[in-house]
């Protein structure tokens, strides 16, 4: 049986406004969902959307529609989105969902049943659009700690899950599973911001707030939106429904990929509440850092004065998916807080996907054109260079795989742009058009060989972050989509056969002249 692998983003609160920043974890999944299911597993990747809560209901009511119209619309826009980007889902869940909306009273209610969650009264303040209560120590400058907005005093009666009882099985958790939250960094920031100061109970319900699930049993109140939207991780299992078939196959997750301000409710949270129900943790979440635009958070909950673009929708179609992509498992050190401009991002395009990796790929298909009417030759005795190019490349094939295990996508693409190097370096040295003039011919054809080679291994590699251009190359080479095929083989092309051509993958751009029109196209 194919081993699984269990990947989730967080719900997203649906909107028609999402920036690169918003995007970000849904395209580190992606990377991560693609490279696993070339490993051979079966792999459930779940994507969706958080629909309940108060913010819905200004939002759907300012926009003069229903909460249904309101959130039809947005999702089929992120839905849109996460074509653009080439995104692979497997499941799209939205917390509106009937499934999703039953299972989540059933939790309420077995938690209620168990005692873990009882009646009592909330005082507080409150942060609508972060859907936050806050105690007053934890204010800062009399407003939310998260988005620095204005927080409201409220009280109102409303049930609570004792989540002051798990403090210590979670500092064991951390303790006996240190993998479980990661990176590392983020275990202190749990600890020391939030467990050590003391967890307080949690208020799990509203009678204030309408657009939400009620309580099987009291409807007046509804289920806080976290409560709701946590268990989606289950309930998109079929989890407390009549099918638990997936449930059974995919849970635990093997990984919850979360932003760092959120970390809170997945690490301390959710698996309480998983303790709570006797249910199995996930293996890991991960915390990964903001996208940041000139010190700031580029969120949509929060105005910043861009003059940047940071529109998927216009970045997308102009430079392609799969270079937004690329820009951003490599640049933004995966787990940290990371700087995004679109200088960064144009230079890049240039200097690594149109220089590098397209500048290989052409160059070596236009010898093998000329010199060979593009049939892909074989190879004869190996030179020192050859050996060291092939040595090369299978330990840096190993590193990619060794980084992808602990998720770390900004090594991974920086072991598979080391490979194209070496292979520039090596044409260089090599001179295969040098060769071509002595007329030394297995010479030549062992060159453009090894060449052939290391372009099929890199782009096999490249394929879960770039899917586009690295399936063009590796259709040109004929190389079946599917699994990882002969990665620890230097020798896994099929001689005789003819290259299919191919267009320049990144055309070299004018990053003034592109500065220029982005800075006008996205005003
Ligand atoms: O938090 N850089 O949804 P969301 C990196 N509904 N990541 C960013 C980012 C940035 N500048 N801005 C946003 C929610 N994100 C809840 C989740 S899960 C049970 C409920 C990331 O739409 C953010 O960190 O606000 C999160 O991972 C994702 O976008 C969705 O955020």
């Amino acid at each position: 049986m194919k081993e699984k692998f269990y990947i989730t983003t967080p719900i997203y609160y649906p909107s028609n406004k999402m920036t690169l920043g918003n995007a970000y974890t849904t395209i580190v999944c992606d990377a991560i969902a693609r490279f696993n299911r070339k490993q051979g597993k079966d792999v459930m990747y779940l994507t969706g959307t958080d629909e309940h809560g108060q913010k819905i209901s200004m939002s759907a009511e300012k926009a003069g529609k229903s909460e249904k119209e309101y959130l039809d619309e947005m999702v089929e826009d992120t839905k849109s989105l996460w074509k653009l980007l080439d995104i692979s889902y497997d499941k799209f869940i939205r917390t509106t969902d009937d499934y999703h909306e039953k299972a989540v009273q059933k939790i309420f209610t077995q938690l209620y049943q168990k005692g873990y969650i009882y009646k009592g009264s909330y005082k507080g303040w409150y942060c609508t659009p972060c859907e936050s209560f806050w105690t007053e120590s934890q204010l800062v400058d009399g407003k939310c700690p998260d988005c620095g907005r204005e927080v409201k005093f409220q009280e109102e009666e409303a049930y609570f899950f004792k989540l002051s009882e798990f403090a210590d099985k979670i500092l064991k958790l951390y303790e006996e599973h240190p993998e479980f939250l990661q990176p590392k960094s983020r275990i202190n920031e749990m600890v020391n911001n939030f467990i050590k100061p003391g967890l307080t109970d949690l208020c799990v319900s509203r009678t204030s707030v309408k657009w939400g699930v009620p309580v099987e049993f009291d409807p007046k109140h509804t289920i806080y939106v976290w409560i709701d939207a946590l268990p989606n991780y289950i309930t998109a299992l079929g989890w407390g429904s009549d099918d638990e078939s997936n449930f059974k196959k995919f849970w635990p997750a093997d990984v919850h990929v979360i932003g760092k301000e959120i970390v809170r409710f997945h690490a301390i949270v959710w698996p309480a509440i998983l303790m709570a129900l006797g249910l199995e943790l996930p293996k890991c979440v991960f915390g990964h850092g903001w996208l940041m635009f000139g010190g700031d958070k580029l969120s949509k909950s929060k105005k910043t004065d861009q003059k940047e673009c940071i529109d998927p929708r216009i970045l997308a179609p102009r430079y392609s998916s799969d270079a937004i992509r690329y820009f951003l498992y490599r640049e933004i050190p995966f787990g940290y807080d990371g700087n995004y401009s679109t200088e960064a991002f144009l230079t890049r395009f240039n200097s690594d996907l149109s220089n590098n990796f397209g500048n290989l790929v052409s160059r070596t298909f236009s010898m093998v054109k000329k010199y060979f009417d593009s049939v892909i030759p074989e190879s004869y005795e190996l030179s020192d260079d050859d050996k060291a190019l092939k040595e090369y490349v299978l330990n840096e094939t190993k590193e990619v795989f060794k980084h992808m295990e602990k998720y770390d996508l900004t090594k991974a693409t920086t072991s598979i742009f080391n490979i194209f190097t070496e292979a520039n370096t090596y044409i260089q040295k090599a001179q295969p058009w040098a060769v071509a003039k002595t007329g030394d011919e297995k010479r030549l054809k062992t060159i453009l060989r090894c060449l052939l080679e290391t372009i099929r291994i890199g782009g096999e590699l490249f394929e879960p972050f770039a899917p586009n251009s690295s399936r063009k190359v590796l259709d040109a080479l004929g190389i079946e989509k599917g699994e990882f095929k002969n990665l620890d083989n230097f020798d896994g092309l099929e001689s005789g056969r003819e290259l299919r051509s191919l267009d320049i993958l990144f055309p070299r751009l004018d990053v003034q002249a592109e500065l220029e029109t982005l800075s006008s196209l996205c005003e």
